[in-house]
């Protein structure tokens, strides 16, 4: 297999793409599908501070790599969850990333703010765990965003997470989340932080060949509740699909947000355009 820039030999095929990167060049392309998702979305300007969500996995700590490199103004912001031994290890690639980097980390604790960490707050509420868990993420998130002067927060999720969440939609029909499902989702109050996923151009395994490359140290387990979760069980089904056709992922997902985008083009259109076609002295 050789390289498809400079016909060196190939550290990764991406079936996908119908091509194959040494490592240098697999690195430039990652990059630039991070570059093209800021731009096609309008993420944020290369001025703005970003405040990026870090979980210690290969994904958020991949983006905040690619958003230093590139040379945006960054933040990170870990949630301590307080599951146990995956806190806190978790925390610990964290801390020695920024550290490592010269960054800014902000560690906010959802005991702090809810009372009790995850766990506890699962059993005295009897939520499923990943529900509470989720609900806490993201108001602090927003509410960590708002404290510390963020107007926008970047988070890890890739193409896989958002292809198995679409799956999911779909699935059963949930419509009134479709709208919500966006690589960038506007503010809609002052009070709430605009959330952009910069990565979801890029597979699982392509953000996992980028942490191995640029030898991130991150925490490889998972964390111990996701074990039986339904994402997962629909991220399996997706890859066996894209088993036996590449590319399959990116089709579902791709052709569901260019539908969007098409209806987000006609209804400008129409929002600009009925002004002036209404007759003098109409009231609209
Ligand atoms: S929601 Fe559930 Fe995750 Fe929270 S409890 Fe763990 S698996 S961390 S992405
Ligand atoms: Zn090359």
């Amino acid at each position: 297999m050789k390289c498809r820039k400079c016909g060196g030999s190939a550290a990764l095929e991406l079936r996908r793409h119908n091509a194959a990167f040494c490592s240098p060049h697999f690195i430039e392309f990652f990059r630039k599908q991070v570059a093209e998702a800021i731009h096609k979305h309008r993420m944020f300007t290369p001025d703005e501070p970003i405040l990026v969500a870090v979980s210690g996995g290969k994904d958020s700590l991949g983006l905040w790599d690619v958003l230093i490199e590139e040379g945006y103004r960054t933040a990170g912001l870990y949630l301590d969850l307080g599951i146990f031994d995956y806190s806190q290890e978790s925390k610990a690639k964290c801390e020695a990333f920024a550290a490592a980097r010269g960054q800014k980390l902000c560690i906010e604790r959802v005991a702090g703010a809810v009372g009790a960490p995850i766990p506890e707050v699962q059993r005295v509420t009897r939520r499923p765990t990943c529900s509470a868990c989720g609900l806490s993420k993201r108001y602090l998130l927003n509410r960590a965003a708002l404290e510390h002067g963020y107007a926008v927060v970047a988070t890890g999720h890739n193409l896989d997470d958002e292809a198995a969440t679409l799956f999911n939609s779909v699935l059963h029909w949930q419509t009134e989340a479709l709208p919500r499902q966006s690589p960038a989702l506007p503010s809609t109050h002052p009070k709430l932080a605009r959330r952009v996923k910069p990565l979801y151009r890029l597979s699982e395994l392509e953000t996992a060949a980028y942490a191995f490359l640029r030898r991130i140290d991150y925490i490889v387990e998972e964390c111990p509740f996701a074990k039986g979760a339904t994402s997962l069980a629909h991220k399996e089904v997706l890859n066996r699909l894209e088993e036996v056709s590449p590319g399959a992922k990116h089709n579902f997902l791709f052709g569901f947000l260019d539908i969007c985008a098409f209806c987000k083009l006609a209804d400008q259109v129409k929002r600009r355009t009925r002004p002036s076609s209404a007759a003098p002295g109409m009231v609209e």
